[in-house]
């Protein structure tokens, strides 16, 4: 396989041909590209960036840091590399993720495999050679048998079409687009519309520099304290002590949101859930409140103890009763819309410089050249920040013209909602391949270590491939709707579906609503079960001819 498809440049239709293109280089696109080039594959990274890092690189908004911890939010797969890399903090802030995934690329020396600058246009699949052709926006054409799609379930920002907003004549920034160079707010009345993940992180950080900061909130949200702080020598041991066994349990898989136990578990008494609260709350970040009881995402009455207790948390913090009202979220559980987790984010509410308007009582009506205008007030503007979020998930997928067997597109198979097998591959795109994609935990935990185990299903099918003479692989359409089910059927078992949250695409207008991530504890044993039981629910094509047979 490695020999049929050499790297080579032919003249006319097709620049590049090789084994394997990788869309994308995030963490998923460099372990993609490094595996694919260690199993002997030609392999070709495209990137839309002119660097390395995929969200990590476009995301650098003030005060854009991962929630989860860093010695965990690293590359599990490599002692080298964790070795020769040293975090500074229990949380990492973007330039120091940015840091490490340039660090990585360059130590694995990456960046000869990456052709930077450059978005991928299409992918259609050519029946007759059993390979895909994609195109860039350079107008470039590569030839490869398998396509793996690195694009992330963050990628693509979300900026809602208020009217007015291309009137705005002040700075317009996007936290997921931010600038390279610094940004002075000092002496500018700002304004910031979303309260998600990201303005929960840059409101506090622009408040400190903006003469004054305008937060136009539409639904508050739900955030605990990063408790962020430097990493010490005690840390770093412990994390080594523990390695083994961290290492064990991913390989044991099981890090979905709802345990098999949380349809089972008691209630426990509200005084036993407080005191948890409590302590979760001052030992700071999300992962903690997620699994402090098993059905805290199950059981409505053990969520809305949690949820008080974060309304009540609000309350003591803010001093301006009605301000703390309209911050405390209600009317849709606890940890089902993505948890933020901030360092002084309610605390900022109360500087003399921060106002907070309430979308829901004054929604905004338009924007103008100078000002935003909302159902009751008017607000003179020098800049307008967009903490808007993604188009999650399928976005970055959808915004590429991919065709498959008969030129069916993807966009068309995903109308009502993506389909997927196991969110890796998809029915009628023999050899497509989807890090991280719709059906899979993609956003759900950590996503360098899914992205990882993905890359290494990957690896260990394409291998079992040309270990067996075969050309394509794609799931049989039985098996994916098959899965689909699942997946929607563990969300629906618990409160996920009762917010409209990005995970059902509900912040695109348009979108299908439709919970992407699949949640149930297992996926790993579940994929390694189906690759024991000769790719259970796959369909393969022989070389030879090409016919597609049934995985014996
Ligand atoms: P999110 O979590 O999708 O947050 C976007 C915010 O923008 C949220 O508060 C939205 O309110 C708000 N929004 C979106 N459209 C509008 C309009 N038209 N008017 C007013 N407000 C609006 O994105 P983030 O970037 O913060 O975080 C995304 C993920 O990145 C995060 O979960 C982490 O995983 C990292 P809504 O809640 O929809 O009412």
């Amino acid at each position: 396989m490695g020999a049929s498809i050499a790297e080579r440049v032919s003249t006319n239709e097709i620049d590049v041909a090789c084994d394997v293109v990788v869309v994308g280089a995030g963490f998923g696109g460099l372990y993609a590209l490094h595996k694919m080039r260690e199993i002997g594959m030609s392999v070709r990274g495209i990137e839309a960036a002119p660097d390395v890092g995929g969200t990590w690189f476009w995301n650098r908004y003030p005060g854009a840091r991962c929630d989860v911890p860093s010695l965990f939010y690293s590359y599990s797969w490599s002692p080298e590399l964790r070795r020769e890399w040293r975090w500074t903090n229990r949380y990492a802030g973007q330039e120091e993720i940015l840091s490490y995934a340039r660090f990585a690329a360059d130590r694995l020396g990456l960046r000869k495999l990456i052709q930077f600058d450059t978005r991928v246009a299409g992918a259609t699949f050519d029946e007759t050679s059993k390979q895909w052709v994609v195109e860039t926006d350079r107008g470039s054409h590569l030839r490869a048998r398998f396509v793996i799609m690195a694009t992330g379930g963050l990628s693509v920002p979300n900026t809602p079409d208020i009217p007015g907003v291309a009137d705005f004549k002040g700075s317009i920034y996007h936290t997921a687009r931010w600038p390279q160079e610094p940004i002075d707010f000092a002496g500018k009345r700002v304004g910031i519309i979303g309260t998600g993940s990201s303005g929960v992180q840059v409101i506090p950080m622009i408040a400190k520099d903006a003469k004054q900061l305008v937060v136009f909130q539409r639904t508050p949200n739900f955030s605990v304290p990063a408790r962020n702080r430097p990493l010490t020598d005690a840390d770093h041991r412990s994390f080594e002590e523990g390695l083994e066994t961290y290492l064990a349990s991913l390989e044991q898989s099981d890090f979905g949101r709802v345990p098999p136990t949380a349809f089972t578990a008691d209630v426990p008494p509200r005084d036993v859930q407080w005191a948890r609260y409590e302590q979760l709350w001052q030992e700071g970040g999300s992962g903690g409140f997620l699994k402090a009881f098993p059905n805290i995402l199950v059981h409505p009455d053990v969520n809305e103890v949690c949820a008080d207790f974060v309304r009540q948390k609000i309350r003591e913090t803010v001093k301006d009763p009605k301000t703390a009202a309209a911050l405390s979220p209600s009317g849709y559980p606890f940890g089902v819309k993505r948890l933020c987790v901030d360092t002084d984010y309610f605390d900022t509410y109360n500087r003399p410089n921060v106002e907070l308007v309430n979308l829901r009582e004054e929604p905004i009506e338009k924007i103008m050249a100078d000002a935003v205008d909302t159902a009751s007030r008017h607000f003179e503007l020098d800049a307008l920040v967009f903490a808007t979020g993604f188009d999650a998930v399928t976005g970055a997928l959808l915004a590429v013209d991919i065709s498959g067997r008969n030129g069916a597109t993807l966009k068309d198979a995903w109308s009502e909602g993506p389909k997927t097998y196991l969110g890796l591959t998809v029915a009628g795109f023999p050899n497509l391949f989807t890090i991280t994609g719709p059906g899979s935990p993609s956003v759900i935990g950590n996503v360098i270590t899914n992205c990882e185990y993905h890359v290494e299903w990957i690896a260990e099918c394409l291998t079992h491939m040309r270990q067996h003479n075969l050309a394509t692989i794609e799931p049989d359409g039985e098996a994916q709707i098959a899965w689909g089910a699942h997946v929607a059927e563990v969300a629906d078992r618990t409160l996920f579906p009762k917010a409209n949250s990005w995970y059902l695409g509900v912040n695109i207008p348009g979108k299908p609503r439709v919970f992407m991530p699949y949640i149930g504890e297992g996926y790993r044993t579940t994929c390694k079960e189906i690759v024991a039981d000769d790719y259970r629910g796959f369909v393969f094509g022989k070389t030879a001819g090409h016919e597609r047979v049934a995985a014996e």
